[in-house]
C-alpha cells in the first residue's frame, strides 16, 4: 500500500482522526471501526520499513476516507510536521515498542518510543492544535507487581519491565499536559487484548498459530515440533481487540456518554477549544478489561480443544509438557505426540504474575460490555489460523 510523504498530504475536510501504529493490531482495528461507524476521515501513520508489513490494512487500499502517511515516533520532526500540517481533531497513539519481552533488550529504544515520543506529541499538540484530543495507549503492565485484586483505576503504578515503566512515565506526562494546558489528553489502562491481527510473538497468537501448524501436520501425517513456551503459570485478563477499540473511541468522546457533561453534549464530536477546555477537568481515564483471568496453560488447553485435540500436562518445571492423550495417539497415529514444551529462553527477567482487571467504572459510565468472551476469542483466533494454514501462500 502506498505511503504518502507528509508534504503530499492535504488535510481532508471535516473531522480528521490521526492513528499512529496503524499497521499494528489496534491501529488497524480502530481504522476499520471509524470507517464503518462514523463519517470521520482517517489518516494512518506507518514507518518506512525495508520490507512492507501492511497485511492488517491492505483491505483499506481503495478506501476514500483513509490515507497512509510516513510517520516515525523516533523523529520529533516527523511528529511535529504531522500535527502542524494535518491539524487532526484526534490523535490516537497506538504506536509503541509493544513487546514486553524485548523491552529488556531495547530498554532505551522502548523508553524513547513509549515515553519521550509521547512528550514530543503533547508538545506539538500544545503548539499547533491545542483542541486536538489525544489518546495514549496505557497498559495493565503499569500495575505490574499488583497490590490488590482486581486492579482498578486507583491501583498504584508498580511496573516490572522497561516497557511497563515507559508506559507509567508516559501516563505522568499526559496528566501534566492535561492539567497544565487543558488538553483533552488521556491514557486508558487496557488489559491484554488479542485477535487474528495479533503479532506472532505474543503468547496467544504464538499458541493459535502453533495449534494450526500441528493440526495441519497431524492431518498430513507429517512430523511437527512442539510449541515452545516460557512461564505458563502467569495469569492474564484477555479480551478481543475489536471490543476495545470501540471503548477507546468512547473514552475520546466522553461528553456523549456521561450525563454530568451533557451541557456540552449537543456539540458532538470534533470539539472546539471552548468545549475541550470545559470538560478537561472532568475527564476520566478508565480501565478496560474482561474482568476474568486465566493462565497460559488454560489458553493452551482450550486452543487445542477447539481444534479437536485433547492433551494432558505432565512433568514439572522445565520438564513440563503438554502431550496428546493416549486415546488420541491411538486414533490419530501422529508422528509425534508432544504438543507444548517449556523453553527457559522465553522466561523474562521479571514477570507480572497476575493480572485481573476491574472495568466496572467504564461499563457503568458508557453502558459498555464486550461482545466476545474468553472462549469466543480463542475460537476466533484458532479458526482463523487453521483456515489460513490451509490456504495456498
Ligand atoms: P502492535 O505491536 O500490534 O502495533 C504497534 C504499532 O506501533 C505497529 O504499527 C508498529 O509499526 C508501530 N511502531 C512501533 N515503533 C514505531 C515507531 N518508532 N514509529 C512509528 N510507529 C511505530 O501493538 P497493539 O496494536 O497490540 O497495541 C497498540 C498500543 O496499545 C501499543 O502502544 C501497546 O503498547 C498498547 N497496549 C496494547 C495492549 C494489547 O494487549 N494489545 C494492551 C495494553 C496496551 P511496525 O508495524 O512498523 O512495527
Ligand atoms: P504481555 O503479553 O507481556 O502480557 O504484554 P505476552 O503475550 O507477550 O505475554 C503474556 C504472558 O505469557 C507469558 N509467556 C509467553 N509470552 C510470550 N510472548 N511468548 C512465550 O513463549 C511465552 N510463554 C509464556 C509471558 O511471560 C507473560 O506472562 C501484552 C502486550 O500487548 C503489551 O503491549 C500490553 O501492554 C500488555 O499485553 C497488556
Amino acid at each position: 500500500m502506498k505511503i504518502n510523504n507528509m508534504q503530499n498530504v492535504k488535510r481532508p475536510e471535516g473531522v480528521v482522526v490521526f492513528i499512529s501504529g496503524t499497521t499494528g493490531q489496534d491501529g488497524s482495528h480502530l481504522a476499520d471501526y471509524l470507517l464503518a461507524n462514523t463519517t470521520v476521515s482517517v489518516i494512518g501513520g506507518a514507518r518506512r520499513l525495508s520490507v512492507e508489513n501492511h497485511i492488517n490494512i491492505k483491505h483499506l487500499e481503495n478506501e476514500p476516507r483513509f490515507q497512509l502517511v510516513n510517520f516515525d515516533l523516533s523523529d520529533a520532526h516527523s511528529i511535529s510536521e504531522t500535527i502542524e500540517q494535518l491539524k487532526p481533531d484526534y490523535f490516537i497513539n497506538f504506536a509503541a515498542q509493544s513487546f514486553v519481552a524485548s523491552s529488556w533488550d531495547f530498554a532505551r529504544q522502548t523508553w524513547q518510543t513509549n515515553s519521550t515520543a509521547v512528550l514530543d506529541i503533547l508538545e506539538s499538540i500544545r503548539k499547533h492544535k491545542p483542541e486536538c484530543r489525544f489518546y495514549n495507549a496505557g497498559s495493565s503492565e503499569e500495575f505490574g507487581d499488583v497490590q490488590y485484586i482486581p486492579q482498578d483505576e486507583l491501583h498504584p503504578l508498580r511496573p516490572r519491565s522497561p516497557y511497563g515503566a515507559s508506559k507509567a512515565a508516559a501516563r505522568q506526562i499526559v496528566k501534566v499536559y492535561r492539567e497544565s494546558y487543558g488538553l483533552y489528553a488521556i491514557q486508558g489502562w487496557l488489559f491484554n487484548h488479542e485477535g487474528p491481527r495479533r503479532g506472532d510473538e505474543f503468547v496467544t497468537r504464538k499458541i493459535t498459530k502453533g495449534v494450526a501448524g500441528i493440526v495441519y501436520n497431524i492431518k498430513n501425517n507429517t512430523q511437527f515440533s512442539p510449541i515452545e513456551l516460557g512461564n505458563v503459570y502467569s495469569k492474564r485478563d484477555w479480551s478481543d481487540a475489536e471490543d476495545f477499540v470501540a471503548g477507546v473511541w468512547m473514552m475520546m468522546n466522553q461528553e456523549l456518554y456521561r450525563p454530568e457533561l451533557t451541557n456540552i453534549h449537543s456539540a458532538g464530536i470534533g470539539s472546539s477549544k471552548r468545549i475541550t477546555n470545559a470538560i478537561t477537568p472532568k475527564l476520566r481515564e478508565y480501565v478496560l478489561s474482561s474482568d476474568e483471568t486465566h493462565t497460559i496453560k488454560e489458553f493452551v488447553e482450550k486452543a487445542f480443544r477447539i481444534a479437536g485435540i485433547e492433551g494432558v500436562w505432565h512433568g514439572d518445571g522445565m520438564n513440563e509438557e503438554f502431550s496428546l492423550k493416549s486415546d488420541q495417539v491411538l486414533s490419530l497415529k501422529p508422528v509425534s505426540s508432544v504438543l507444548v514444551k517449556i523453553n527457559p529462553n522465553f522466561y523474562r527477567p521479571a514477570e507480572v504474575d497476575f493480572l485481573l482487571g476491574n472495568s466496572s467504572k467504564f461499563r457503568k459510565d458508557f453502558n459498555w460490555s464486550p461482545k466476545t468472551n474468553f472462549d469466543g476469542l480463542i475460537k476466533k483466533m484458532v479458526e482463523f489460523d487453521i483456515k489460513k494454514m490451509s490456504l495456498p501462500e
